[in-house]
């Protein structure tokens, strides 16, 4: 789940201390822990003007998804597609926490292409929300900050698209 306890199921597993290449890793993972939280804090502040915004971007590239005959036409629709947005932000938060991708894939991406096929959710539609997300975050967010926050919705997009 991240760098600290990857490492030591690793070294239990073989009953061993932790290795100084681990203890390397550990070492710049507890370093950057102060930005990641602060980056975290952020996106979790910021979570209604960003799924707001990157919504409307979203629509106005692709009005075919809230116009009739879309998957999220609809006040209901519309709303089920704004909340797995915000389920989308939740996990860069945990992604960002954790500096590593794994609570994403384990949470909201494995299973999530098919989910989508079979609801009808045009998938490209979902990882362009996912990229106006990333461009609002990353215009609240400034330098290291908006690249590891980046990092994590790049991953995201990547696996959705
Ligand atoms: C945290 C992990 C997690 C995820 C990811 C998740 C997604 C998720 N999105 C769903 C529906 C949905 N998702 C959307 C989303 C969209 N439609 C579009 O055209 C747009 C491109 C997009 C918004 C950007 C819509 C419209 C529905 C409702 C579809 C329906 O009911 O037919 C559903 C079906 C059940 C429900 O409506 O709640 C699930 C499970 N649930 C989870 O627990």
């Amino acid at each position: 789940m991240s760098i600290v306890s990857n490492s030591i199921i690793n070294a239990d597993a073989e009953a061993r201390y932790l290795s100084p290449g681990e203890l390397d890793q550990v070492k710049s993972f507890v370093a950057g822990g102060q930005r990641r939280l602060r980056v975290a804090q952020v996106l979790s502040e910021s979570r209604e003007r960003i799924v707001k915004q990157a919504a409307g971007q979203l629509f106005q590239k692709r009005p075919d998804v809230i116009s009739p005959g879309g998957n999220a036409y609809g006040e209901e629709m519309t709303a089920s597609c704004l909340r797995d947005m915000d389920y989308y932000l939740r996990l860069v938060t945990y992604g960002v926490v954790a500096g590593d991708v794994t609570p994403i894939e384990e949470i909201g991406i494995i299973g999530a292409r098919e989910m989508y096929r079979s609801l009808g959710t045009p998938l490209e539609a979902m990882a362009e929300a996912v990229r106006e997300m990333k461009a609002v975050a990353t215009s609240i967010l400034t330098g290291s900050d908006a690249e590891e926050a980046g990092f994590f919705f790049d991953y995201m997009v990547g696996a959705l698209a």
